[in-house]
């Protein structure tokens, strides 16, 4: 099973004319609500700080863009930049997780919003800094809020879970996946790519792995619905790899990574960065991405 591109990428470039966006545009995040696709993603301008940008769409490839940047970082919490947005939609309120970046490291930041423009900051002091690609559940389960993270300190490097009854106080933290086969694509390092989508099988999780050649790919993984640290299947192919020039070439050469896709009439969306340097998507069948004997027959005892 493999993603299939769409030929109009890359669908957002950097806009010389923004300075805050002028340089690299990437690492999109998407949540659909209410009939549009409403996309948030990382850029960059000549100062080489991450600010976060707005675009929205109905049909999921043509996006209008915003001028200014709806998310800038903190002086003193982020000097550095606010990076890889992931946004999910919890009840009528919109959470987005990023990366907050700034002299002591890599810490997870997060704000909420109901229109994308106007935001609230929580000012979280997250027991352990150096952590990032952090992923919340887009509900609550068993009356929890649930993140997927990816705390630094730990060896090797995976994908997490932690709880929280009032998203400030974080507890149950344990390990639900590590790297994949040594040598294999991502037998390095994996990180939650975007938020988990809910079908009848599991959660549905497309996270990136990474190679000892820091090659950056996609793959898919099922956790269970009623406890999301179990993890039910792991498919062993990466589903998307770099292979087009914008993802060969860029920033960042042979990087595809996903912070953000969303299930719409029975297809998934995945919205990912190309080189970190330009944004694009690709597409699936629901059917095709769940079919529960390629999947089965792939199962990885991890
Ligand atoms: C990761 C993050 C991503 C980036 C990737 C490849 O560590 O910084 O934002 O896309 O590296 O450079």
């Amino acid at each position: 099973m493999k993603l299939k591109r769409y030929e109009g990428n890359p669908i957002l470039k950097p806009k010389p004319e923004n300075e805050w966006e002028s340089e690299t545009v990437f690492n999109p995040a998407v949540v659909y609500d209410k009939g549009l696709f409403h996309l948030l993603y990382r850029a960059m301008g000549r100062d080489g700080v991450s600010r976060i940008g707005y675009a929205v769409s109905v049909d999921g490839f043509k996006f209008f863009r915003f001028d200014k940047p709806i998310f800038t970082p903190k002086q003193i919490q982020e000097p550095r930049g606010c990076e890889d947005p992931r946004v999910v939609k919890i009840e009528d309120t919109f959470y987005m997780t990023y990366t907050a970046y700034s002299e002591r490291g890599v810490r997870i930041g997060l704000a909420t919003t109901d229109n994308f423009i106007q935001w609230k900051r929580y000012d979280i002091e997250w027991a352990e800094r150096n952590d990032k690609d952090a992923v919340l559940f887009p509900e609550k389960i068993d009356g929890k809020y649930v993140l997927l993270h990816r705390p630094m300190h730990k060896e090797p490097m995976g994908i997490w879970i932690s709880y929280s009854d009032n998203l400030a106080d974080w507890y149950g933290q344990q390990e639900v996946m590590g790297p994949g086969e040594e040598g294999g694509w991502d037998g390095w390092k994996i990180g939650a790519g975007a938020q988990p989508i809910k079908t009848e099988h599991g959660w549905l999780l497309i996270y990136h792995g990474v190679d000892t050649e820091e090659v950056y790919r996609l793959g898919v993984a099922m956790l269970s619905l009623e406890n999301p640290s179990k993890l039910l299947y792991r498919y062993p192919e990466p589903i998307l790899e770099p292979e087009m020039d914008y993802e060969l070439r860029g920033d960042v050469p042979r990087v595809v990574f996903t912070c953000g896709a969303c299930e719409v009439r029975d297809k998934y969306y995945i919205y990912y960065g190309g080189a970190d340097s330009v944004i694009c998507v690709a597409t699936v069948g629901k059917e095709e991405m769940l079919e529960p004997y390629r999947m089965r027959t792939s199962l990885y005892h991890g």
